[in-house]
């Protein structure tokens, strides 16, 4: 919002005004992505981010505390909070209501007074002038001051001035409701919102607005609603990640503290796993690349848990104290701080850069987390020695690592089991991670050994998720794809050395074969994540039928496309159909074909779009609770493939 002095209403004045926010939307128009990432999935449902961000700054701002989201069944969403009302005054400057300013000037987000929080700002935070640009229609109402007003956009442009209508009828209180529909011409592929991506964003934001009330409904299908409503903010958020695992004590952790540099929250509770699952967020801005925050977090908890342990006789006075890693082995925490002007630094903008806001949430999880223990001493020794178990287990796996590390990194030996390409430029080459020694044979004679290097998986490999580091790496496939990957494992992974830029999971179209997929594709996740980052990472996607018609083969790799085929060739019966078992069913030559020869193949790119969702959904899959696994498997079924594509 343009907070400058409202400068005399003179002619020129308004034309260049108006100018300016013809050229404004007229940009976005012309180049979506640069306001809203892309025009993919990711993108359109960026749109409803961009709306909600609204409804939820005015809960910040303490005005609002219910957010209803409804998808319609034209696609079209609608948003409506019970906050002041967007301005509906008119503003000298630009001779239009400050609605209308607002819906029609990039960037005009901006608090008329400076004060409170912000969730815009972040990634792209761009305010509803975009949304209003894309979209083929939009429809306001806001109720404010005692009447509804309503106005209509088409591609930005209004179609109309703002109108006062009705009286607020009695008990009906003030808020603000958008309808829009994304423009068909910008969001091309025929797109829809997900009500998984929707309720998950949703979810979150309930957790990290304590007692915001959200609620969504789906009206293209019936019975899809959620409401989601936290009065234990991220208290209950870390119950929610621990909700499959085993917590290795009962009170979760949590402070709160206001203070001028801005509001710190922290909760945590550890469970009896091995990995760490600490989120960050600053604004409610998931802070993935973490920043001053975390640092604060992470120096209060090694050294309040270290000064409690020594103090209480738990370590020794020659034993070495516990690291950093040790200590977070198992934790869930969520550290959620609001800020009147966050600077986001890093790669992503995902960075929290504000430097005074270390030294803050240091004191307060230092001084908490030692009265918390105090108070506790049942609790604080169970933390202590899962601290303990997994000093030692590191200890051992350091062990293990140095073998590995001297066996096969060192000198460069390769596994026994792989078949190595002849190119070593890894920009070229690819390694197939093949299920089974038959499908691996196969693989070996159909490939193109220029740039196609084999390893052949014997069985089901270990399930990180259960076991420790030690463990993990005196496994002998993990070990082979570790010295094949060639880039190291875990802190001490260098990307720039691995040996290929494609490395494709090739399984068995069946139950057996995706639970494979699932188990490499979390060991790699857990401890080769830049390598899932980089785009390293594929899955082959073998046919799962060949209809032969007439003498000539033909490959299907679903049944909606068998039935397609079938009539396409109008086989009337006269088709042969046979089911592909498992690779290994398939002669090298079919397999070269179907599946391995970049001409002809489709492979999926596996991305990791949310570390949190990502977490969860291993969790959920790989963790040792049956009951939650089943439920997760059920209620993200689509999820799940999307996480392989
Ligand atoms: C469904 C989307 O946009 N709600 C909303 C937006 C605003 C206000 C209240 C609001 C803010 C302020 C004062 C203030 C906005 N105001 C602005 C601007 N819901 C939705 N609810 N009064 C009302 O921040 O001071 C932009 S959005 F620019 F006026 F500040």
């Amino acid at each position: 919002m343009a907070t400058s002095p409202v400068s005399k209403n003179t002619k020129s004045d308004y034309d260049a005004s108006s100018i300016q926010v013809l050229e404004g939307l007229e940009a976005v128009k012309r180049r979506p992505g640069m306001y809203i990432g892309s025009t993919g999935p990711r993108g359109l449902h960026h749109l409803v981010w961009e709306i909600v961000d609204n409804s939820i700054d005015e809960a910040l701002a303490g005005y609002c505390t219910e957010i209803h989201i409804s998808v319609h069944p034209d696609n079209s969403v609608s948003v409506s909070d019970d906050g002041r009302g967007m301005p509906v005054g008119r503003m000298e400057k630009y001779d239009k209501s400050a609605t209308e300013v607002i819906m029609t000037t990039l960037h005009a987000g901006g608090k008329f007074d400076g004060q409170g929080y912000k969730v815009s700002g972040g990634l792209h935070g761009v305010g509803a002038s975009v949304v209003n640009a894309l979209s083929e229609w939009l429809e306001m109402e806001i109720r404010r001051e005692g009447h509804v007003f309503t106005q209509r956009y088409e591609r930005g442009f209004p179609q109309g001035d703002l109108t006062k209508g009705r009286k607020l009828k009695k008990g009906e209180g003030n808020g603000t409701t958008i309808r829009f529909l994304p423009d068909p011409e910008v969001f091309t592929e025929t797109q829809e919102f997900s009500f998984d991506t929707l309720s998950r964003r949703f979810r979150e934001s309930a957790f990290l607005n304590k007692g915001l009330k959200i609620s969504l409904v789906d009206e293209r299908e019936e019975d899809r609603a959620v409401t989601y409503q936290y009065e234990g903010g991220i208290r209950d958020f870390v119950a929610h990640i621990n909700e499959a695992k085993d917590p290795v004590h009962k009170t979760v952790f949590y402070l709160e503290r206001e203070d001028q540099a801005g509001d710190v929250e922290v909760a945590m509770q550890w469970n009896n796993g091995f990995q760490d699952s600490v989120f960050t967020f600053a604004n409610n801005i998931n802070t993935h690349e973490g920043g001053a925050h975390l640092s604060g977090f992470k120096a209060a908890l090694t050294r309040t848990i270290n000064d409690y342990a020594r103090q209480k006789n738990l370590i020794k006075e020659k034993e070495e104290n516990l690291t950093g890693d040790d200590i977070r082995e198992g934790l869930a925490a969520v550290i959620s701080v609001k800020l009147r002007e966050p600077q986001f630094e890093g790669q992503t903008k995902t960075k929290l850069g504000n430097t005074e806001v270390k030294g803050l949430v240091e004191s307060s999880t230092n001084r908490f987390l030692a009265e918390f223990l105090e108070e506790r001493p049942g609790e604080a020794k169970a933390i202590i020695n899962k601290a303990l178990q997994a000093a030692r287990a590191r200890q051992a796996a350091r062990k293990v690592r140095d073998t590995i590390r001297k066996g096969y990194l060192e000198s460069s030996t390769l596994p026994g089991k792989l078949a190595d390409c002849s190119s070593k430029d890894p920009a070229r080459s690819e390694l197939y991670i093949v299920e089974g020694d038959s499908a691996g044979g196969s693989a070996k004679q159909g490939r193109d050994r220029n740039f196609q290097a084999i390893l052949p998986l014997r069985g089901k490999i270990l399930n990180v998720e259960k076991a420790n580091m030690n463990k993990v790496l005196s496994n002998v496939e993990i070990q082979a794809m570790i010295s094949a990957i060639g880039a190291g494992v875990g802190e001490s992974f260098d990307i720039g050395q691995c040996r290929y830029n494609k490395v494709v999971l090739m399984t068995d179209a069946d139950v057996d074969g995706s639970h494979i997929r699932t188990l490499v594709l979390t060991f790699l996740f857990r401890n080769m994540p830049e390598l899932i980052e980089a785009g390293y990472v594929y899955i082959a996607q073998p046919p799962l039928y060949k209809v032969t018609h007439q003498r000539r083969d033909h490959y299907v790799y679903n049944e909606r496309e068998l039935r397609e085929t079938l009539n396409r060739l109008e086989a009337n019966g006269n088709a042969n159909i046979g089911r592909f078992k498992g690779l290994g069913e398939m002669n090298p030559i079919q397999l070269w074909e179907t599946t391995m020869n970049p001409q002809n193949r489709t492979l999926l790119q596996v991305t990791v779009d949310s570390a949190a969702v990502a977490d969860e959904l291993f969790t959920a899959l790989m963790g040792d609770k049956v009951e939650p696994r089943k439920l997760f498997i059920e209620a993200n079924a689509r999820e799940v493939k999307n996480l392989d594509a």
